[in-house]
């Protein structure tokens, strides 16, 4: 059991977030990860090769800077092809994303479900609020058409503001961990301590995602490099942000969430699924294959309703966003 003490427990509801240094293990738990996207990446190559989007497959580089080479030329980050779920607008038959075994795996991985047990109890839903992110260098990503970089920092937020209002009284636990090492450098998380006190703060529609206005942050935040293997818990309310990766890698991390089975996850439209029930353990999802199986699905009822989905409360027109 991968159990937190009591302590950290105090610690993660005083502060509004926990590092868990070491929880996972880099070799049985993340590499089989990383080899997974390997293989990912070499898809996606190969059909920006098919297509003539870029001039070589750059099979010869390691893994971040053949991809931050094939953004470069493709002229495009192509973060939906990586990640596990899907954006509100414009999905389609094919709109790529990855939902492949090693990815089931560690959102059930147990030493997790032990740290989040010991903080949301041991009826444990798998919230589908969940991202894999890898941002490349800013200087080296491309930009959009209005000069922006195609995926930048992220600005001060808290994760209930992204999610719709039935979640407010969800107990969401926000779980990010790096792939590889999150420095200062690289763009690691700035966490603003204490500030799940201040309860729901406003946010505004921002080109890189939802932010709390800058008049409202408090203080720098602080940043929490951290080392794979270490896990970073955060309540639904604290503020957070990452900084700019300036580094000459890519900054690869994965969040998750969960909550106590039979909340609103505050993504309705998308599918979850109970990852640990001590009282029914027959209700647990353990087949990856069902998982990957029930996104499709997802992603073709998507398809077919066509309508965009909002997720958010936010309007760029509130005086609080002038
Ligand atoms: O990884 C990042 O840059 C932002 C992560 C974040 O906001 C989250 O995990 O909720
Ligand atoms: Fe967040």
């Amino acid at each position: 059991m991968a159990a937190l003490s009591n302590a950290q427990v105090e610690q993660f509801r005083r502060d509004g977030y926990l590092v868990v240094a070491g929880l996972l293990d880099p070799v049985a738990h993340i590499n089989p990860l990383i080899k997974e996207y390997e293989g990912v990446l070499d898809t996606l190559a190969n059909e920006l090769y098919a297509q003539g989007k870029i001039s070589s497959t750059y099979a010869e580089l390691e893994f971040g800077p053949r991809l931050i080479e094939i953004y470069k030329e493709s002229g495009k980050v192509q973060q939906q092809y990586f990640d596990f779920t899907l954006h509100g607008a414009n999905v389609t038959e094919a709109t790529p994303f990855w939902v492949g075994p090693e990815v089931f795996k560690m959102i059930r991985n147990e030493a997790l479900l032990d740290a989040v047990e010991s903080i949301i109890g041991p009826e444990i839903y798998s919230n589908p609020v969940q991202h894999v992110r890898l941002k490349p260098p800013e200087h080296l990503t491309p930009r959009d058409a209005e000069g922006r970089i195609q995926l930048a920092q992220t600005p001060p937020h808290q994760d209930n503001g992204v999610v719709l209002p039935e979640a407010d009284g969800t107990d969401m636990l926000t779980v990010w961990f790096p792939l590889w090492d999150a420095t200062i450098e690289n763009g690691c998380l700035l966490v603003w301590p204490g500030s799940h006190r201040r309860g729901l703060l406003d946010h505004c529609p921002n080109f890189n995602g939802l932010r709390v206005p800058e008049k409202n942050v408090e203080g720098p935040g602080l940043p929490v490099p951290m080392k794979a293997g270490d896990v970073l818990f955060l309540t639904k309310l604290t503020m957070h942000a990452s900084l700019s990766n300036h580094s000459n890698n890519i900054r690869w991390s994965y969040d998750l969430r969960y909550n106590p089975i039979g909340q609103p996850t505050g993504r309705g439209v998308y599918p979850g699924f109970v990852a640990r029930s001590h009282a029914h353990p027959e209700t647990e999802l353990r087949d990856a294959a069902e998982w990957r199986h029930i996104w499709l699905h997802t992603r073709s009822r998507l398809a077919a309703a066509a309508t965009e989905k909002v997720f958010n409360r936010w309007n760029a027109d509130s005086p609080v966003c002038a």
